[in-house]
């Protein structure tokens, strides 16, 4: 356990125990959400550990880890701090293991397992033979077709190494203008391509296709929406299933109405967390849109309680941090993910569907309003007390001296202490 401090304990008790109050008067029982939240789980991208990169460059802070065994060990922090982040989800090559055994290993030690593998067809390799300019699954020459089979083949083999059971498929093919290819053809090349990495798939493994609308394909992406996304999961078979990224929808996209979707078709596999503005964003989870967050666990909290077939979400975080200390921006993401959760465990789901039956519009609204508007923050602070993580995992982060100890350890992580602010 993380000793929060006498004082800090003292005041969350009480925060506690008036909340558990409150929601005692409303019919709804504090414990049975701390339970829920104690059992929530979502996986830290290898890749969001270092501080990303724009077009306007990168910014790299203080102590960035240099290696894989150091992204590891900062993901560990992530896991002791907030209870809730037991696995890592790696990118393939960028986070290519030389030595499988030896990192499973250290995992292991390190209280962590590895979730979903990620693929990379979206960017030619030093070495590489052939190019994915002009497209990787999608492409006309059957040989990078071959070539970008075997990378997901590979990327089985190290996350079965490893302890995975997933792998994500998330492809740039597309073009960028009218004419380049053929809209209808090139989809059915991805989907012949994906069977091949489908028949490569272990026992209990699954297959996780990631649509996104645009970038790099300005004009038309082969996997562009949830529509195709489920085309494709459904031509597989029963173990592909498709991933939301939050931030993989045009602006405006109802994103809980694409979750019900999907999960009604027993296809919703999991999610990349994120939340944005404008496109891709990449912003830390509920930072622009925690209402829409709220919506979307609503919808998660409702299969879960109807035992939905087929309902085992895989969920991940997928952000990139730009100008934020990476470990504090996932210690804030986890927590904001947990009190969505949180909060959608307070819906009274008694109260939603009578009202729903009796076309009462304003009084099923205020049922949602009600629970998203509830400081559930106690709620998620005891769950990680009993976890034996931390009250406030930022403050607890930054009382830890963690970044000071690993920067003066990480020579050459490719900090340039700023000059002014
Ligand atoms: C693409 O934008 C994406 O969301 C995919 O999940 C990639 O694997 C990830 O970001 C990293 O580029
Ligand atoms: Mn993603």
């Amino acid at each position: 356990m993380l000793s929060p401090g006498a004082d800090a304990l003292r005041n969350h008790e009480r925060d506690y125990d008036a909340l558990a109050e409150r929601l005692a008067r409303r019919g709804r029982r504090a414990e049975t959400v701390v339970e829920a939240v104690g059992r929530f789980a979502v996986a830290v991208p290898s890749w969001a550990l270092g501080t990303g990169g724009t077009r306007f460059g990168r910014f790299p802070g203080p102590g960035e880890p240099r290696t894989l065994a150091e992204k590891l060990a900062d993901a560990a922090v992530v896991h002791r701090l907030t209870g809730a982040a037991p696995r890592v989800s790696l990118h393939i090559p960028w986070d290519e293991p030389d030595d499988v055994p030896a990192l499973r290993a250290l995992a292991a030690e390190l209280g962590l397992g590895f979730d979903a593998v990620n693929s990379n067809t979206f960017q030619d390799q030093p070495g590489q033979r052939l190019s994915y300019k002009l497209g990787s699954f999608s492409h006309l020459d059957a040989s990078v077709r071959r070539q970008a089979v075997e990378h997901h083949r590979h990327v089985i083999e190290v996350g079965q190494a490893l302890g995975a059971d997933a792998i994500t498929v998330w492809l740039a093919d597309g073009s960028n203008y009218p004419g380049q290819m053929s809209l209808r053809k090139s989809f059915e090349r991805v989907l012949d391509c994906l069977r091949d990495v489908y028949a490569a798939l272990p026992a209990g493994w699954r297959l996780f296709t990631e649509h996104k609308p645009y970038e790099p394909a300005f004009y038309a992406t082969v996997v562009q929406d949830w529509g195709s996304s489920l085309l494709l999961a459904q031509a597989l078979g029963e173990r592909a299933q498709c991933l939301v990224d939050l931030g993989h929808h045009l602006p405006n996209t109802n994103i809980e109405l694409v979750v019900a979707r999907l999960l009604g078709a027993g296809k919703l596999g999991g999610f990349h967390f994120n939340d944005s503005k404008y496109g891709d964003d990449d912003l830390t989870a509920g930072s622009i849109k925690p209402y829409g967050l709220f919506l979307i666990f609503h919808e998660l909290v409702l299969a879960e309680r109807e035992r939905l077939a087929g309902f085992r979400p895989a969920y991940m975080i997928d952000q990139s941090h730009n100008i934020k200390d990476p470990i504090e921006d996932l210690l804030q993401t986890v927590d904001q993910l947990q009190l969505a959760y949180a909060k959608a465990q307070l819906v009274d789901h008694e109260a939603l569907a009578a009202y729903q039956e009796s076309g009462d519009v304003l009084l099923a609204e205020r049922v949602l309003k009600d629970a998203f508007e509830t400081d559930a923050r106690p709620l998620v602070a005891e769950a990680r007390r009993r976890a034996g993580a931390a009250l406030d995992p930022v403050l607890a982060f930054r009382a830890s001296g963690y970044r000071a100890r690993v920067t003066a350890e990480r020579i050459g992580s490719g900090y340039v202490p700023p000059r002014s602010l």
